[in-house]
Formats: C-alpha cells, sequence, structure tokens
C-alpha cells in the first residue's frame, strides 16, 4: 500500500475504534449527557477556525475526539429532550455507506441500488400505511413532508397555481388542530397562500382535533367565501403524542372533498405494532402521509418518508423535466428526482434500509410495545408519587407532567400556578446546566411543563426513577 494509503488505512482505523467506544460509553451513567458550554467559552476551548494550509489526515482523530466530547449525547439513555434519540448499529453502517457511495437520488444511473432500496422502503411503508397503489418519496424532514404533501393538495383543488400562480378567487383554506406542528403553518407560508388561511381547530382535553369543531371551521370557510383545501391531521403531537381521530376526521374530509393528509412524523411507526395501530385507524384513507423513522424507529437523522395514496400526484406536482438530469425520458419508476422538492438529495433510505434489514418488521414492533411500556411505567410511578401530576393523559410515548414542591402545595389559582411555572423552568435549567439528564418543557394550557418522551429503547426505570427523583431534589432548592 502507498504511504497515503497506509495512512488513510490507519486514520479510519483509528476513528473506527473511536467510534465503537463512544457508543459503548452511551450505557456509562456517569459521564453526563452533555457537558454545556456558552459559545465564546466552547471556541476557546476548540480551535474552529479554518486555515491557510491543510493538516496531516491522521490528525484529524484528535478533532473527532473533541467533537464527540463537546457534543450532546443523544444517544445516552438520559437524553429525553428531543423525539429522537438512542443509536442503532445497522443505521450508522448505512450512513457510512452512503458518505462512501456519496450520491444522488435524483437519477437511477447516479444512485441504483439506492434507488431500489428506497422504491422497496416506500414499497412496504405504503403497505403499512394500506395504500394499495401508493408512491412516495423521502425527504431532508417531517416539515418538507408536509409541505410537499400541502403542495399536492393544491396541485389537486388548483392545478392552475403550478403556472400561474393562484387566481384572486381561489381563496384556499386549510386546517389543523391547535396541537399541530408549526410546519403546517409554514407551508401556508411558503406557498404564499399567508398565515391567514390556516384555520386552527380546537382539541378535547387530551390533545386531539375535536372533529365536530372542525365541522363547523369548514362550513364557517365556506360561509365566509373561502375554498377548503386541505386538512391536516396529526399522528403523535409534537408535545403530548396525541393522536387525532382519523377516520373521524376522514368522514368530514371525504364529505367535503377535502384532501387528508396524516402527519404521523412520530406515529407511523405504531403502524408495526398490533397493539397500538389502532391509533392510526383510518390512515388508509388519507391521500398522504408524512412518517419519520428518524423518530421511533431509531434511525438517524433525517429520514423522513412522504407518502401519497394515489400514484403520479408527485410527479405533477414537482416535475421540471431538467433536461440535463433526465434527457427528455425521465423513467417514471426510478428517475426519482422529480417527484421531490430537491435536485441533490441524501439517500436517507440506505441507513433505513441497514437498519430494517437487522431488526425486521417484528423488531420494530417490539420496539414501539417497549417504548410503549415505558411511557406507561413512567406514567404509573409519575402519579404514585407526591407532587407530581399529570397535565395529559399519556396516549403514546410522551408523558406531559409538572411537579408541586411541597412548600407550594398550600398555593391555590394563580399564585400557584404562576410559582409552578417559575419552578419549572428553574428547575429544567438548572438539570440542562448539569448535564446528568436532558428533558424538555413546553407550554401546555397556558403554563410550562415538562415532556418526557421515550425514544431510546435502552432508557431503564432506573433512568426513569432517577429523572424524578433528581426533579424532586431540584426543585426543593429552589
Ligand atoms: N419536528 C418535531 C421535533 C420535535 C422534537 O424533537 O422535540
Amino acid at each position: 500500500m502507498s504511504q497515503l494509503g497506509t495512512e488513510i488505512d490507519a486514520t479510519l482505523q483509528r476513528a473506527a475504534q473511536l467510534a465503537a467506544e463512544y457508543l459503548a460509553s452511551h450505557q456509562d451513567r456517569s459521564i453526563p449527557v452533555a457537558r454545556p458550554l456558552p459559545p465564546s467559552e466552547l471556541l476557546a476551548v476548540m480551535n474552529l477556525s479554518l486555515r491557510e494550509q491543510g493538516r496531516p489526515f491522521a490528525e484529524l482523530t484528535s478533532d473527532m475526539e473533541e467533537v464527540l466530547t463537546h457534543s450532546v449525547r443523544t444517544g445516552h439513555p438520559r437524553f429525553f429532550n428531543q423525539l429522537f434519540g438512542g443509536w442503532d448499529p445497522a443505521s450508522i453502517l448505512g450512513e457510512w455507506i452512503a458518505a462512501l457511495i456519496n450520491t444522488s437520488m435524483y437519477t437511477y444511473e447516479a444512485a441504483p441500488v439506492a434507488t431500489l432500496m428506497e422504491v422497496e422502503i416506500i414499497r412496504r411503508m405504503n403497505e403499512l400505511v394500506g395504500f394499495e397503489k401508493g408512491e412516495g418519496v423521502f425527504a431532508p424532514g417531517g416539515s418538507s413532508s408536509n409541505l410537499m404533501a400541502t403542495l399536492a393538495a393544491r396541485q389537486r383543488k388548483f392545478p392552475h397555481a403550478k403556472k400561474e400562480g393562484h387566481r384572486a378567487e381561489d381563496k384556499p383554506a386549510l386546517f389543523l388542530s391547535t396541537e399541530a406542528h408549526y410546519s403546517v403553518l409554514r407551508a401556508a407560508s411558503i406557498m404564499g397562500l399567508g398565515l391567514n388561511a390556516a384555520v386552527e381547530v380546537p382539541c378535547d382535553a387530551e390533545g386531539r382535533m375535536i372533529p365536530e369543531a372542525l365541522e363547523l371551521a369548514i362550513e364557517e370557510s365556506l360561509a365566509a367565501g373561502q375554498t377548503p383545501f386541505f386538512v391536516n391531521a396529526t399522528a403523535g403531537t409534537t408535545v403530548a403524542g396525541a393522536f387525532d381521530p382519523i377516520s373521524q376526521l376522514a368522514d368530514i374530509t371525504d364529505k367535503h372533498g377535502l384532501w387528508l393528509h396524516v402527519d404521523a412524523s412520530l406515529g407511523g411507526t405504531v403502524l408495526f405494532s398490533n397493539r397500538h395501530r389502532q391509533l392510526m385507524a383510518g390512515v388508509e384513507r388519507a391521500d398522504s402521509v408524512t412518517w419519520n423513522p428518524h423518530k421511533l424507529m431509531g434511525v438517524p437523522l433525517a429520514c423522513s418518508a412522504t407518502l401519497m395514496r394515489e400514484p403520479g400526484v408527485l410527479r405533477a406536482t414537482n416535475a421540471m423535466d431538467a433536461d440535463y438530469l433526465f434527457h427528455g425520458k425521465s423513467d417514471t419508476c426510478y428517475d426519482l428526482g422529480d417527484l421531490s422538492l430537491q435536485c441533490g438529495r441524501r439517500v436517507d433510505a440506505l441507513k433505513l434500509w441497514f437498519s430494517w434489514q437487522a431488526h425486521g418488521d417484528s423488531g420494530f414492533a417490539q420496539r414501539v410495545d417497549h417504548l410503549f411500556e415505558m411511557a406507561a411505567h413512567f406514567r404509573e410511578n409519575l402519579v404514585a408519587r407526591d407532587g407530581f401530576e399529570l397535565v395529559r393523559e399519556p396516549q403514546s410515548i410522551s408523558v406531559c407532567f409538572r411537579y408541586i414542591p411541597e412548600r407550594l402545595r398550600s398555593l391555590t389559582g394563580e399564585s400557584r400556578r404562576d410559582a409552578v411555572s417559575t419552578c419549572t423552568t428553574r428547575v429544567r435549567a438548572q438539570m440542562t446546566e448539569q448535564g446528568r439528564f436532558l428533558l424538555n418543557y413546553a407550554t401546555v394550557d397556558g403554563s410550562p411543563a415538562y415532556r418526557m418522551v421515550l425514544v431510546n429503547a435502552r432508557t431503564t426505570e432506573e433512568d426513569m426513577t432517577a429523572l424524578l427523583d433528581e426533579i424532586e431534589r431540584l426543585s426543593e432548592d429552589i
């Protein structure tokens, strides 16, 4: 081997060794989830400035160690901050291969293997959803998938808009719940419809869209001269993990001839589980679905599928027939470029294919069942302890709650709410500073509540108990 080859070989072997040690160290609870530093201090610790002269490749493994040391350990079993977490060796292998083959998903010619993998995954995801003739494509994340669904709905209702833009008489209106992800509102903004075109429909006490309220909102919109065209249902809301009643919403969209999109970024993965797939009952009646394997399937970010019930919709909406790529003869089955919003597109399906090979459908089903059991266990543990209150009855892997320390329990009304709010945000800030746990919070019913999410299958009952102990302990000192 040449000298350059030997250096590359030795350095990549060292990098692989560091990667394996890093993953193994996630089991060590004495290593913090994060070592937070303000930007000025982090910049002082790590020299990130770019240089005129390059450095030897072998030196970069020390930079790799620094990056790993100062990054948040999202694979740590006490990382509860986001709807992703954990780590999966098969997907990591897929990510490495994606970097090695370094290609783009627009043509079969450029990405033959990855294209066939994506086609197979989309076929199987559509089968799980119940889209018999469905099509789909991967997107950079759930926000993009939701935008693609909104664009496809517009293509059906206002086919002139692709070429002409909207006409004055169009007056499009779309509907989402008050707990839906903000990306649906942003889609209205990006598409030039304006945020005023988006109607936010109230939810019930568990955070599910109320079908009667949707019906009323559509009737009011029609009476105001608008043209309703799109309803976004959420399967697994961002904060509470609530599932909208898809079948009931489908009855309403069928009646009014509206596009029904299911944002199942979080919830899609429950389709593997015989125990929990009823949460998505009726999803096969939707026109489109967003499903993010980087959430409950444990695949590294980003991995988001946009699924359509009817074939041809994505091409009709997005195709530009770029001559320099397709040369006037795009293969409608295997040149995926015209289905997508992107031109250059990562081979995100590849890491999912490797993960699916390793786990199979049954592995994902077990994972869903396990995460739901852990969430139920956390809920039971929480309600059994003094001072902890659920703010929503959990429906899936998210548990929203507050803790009222003993000294605040005699307070009532606004003074209690304000004191508990201050305590919650301060405890969360201290916890983040100390780095032993990372737990998010969100505004629920007007004031902050902790949001626990069970997304890492390596989290144990001890980890969850330790979190509640920590909240109690920190709350006493505030
Ligand atoms: N796209 C929603 C992600 C929210 C979260 O990770 O908490």
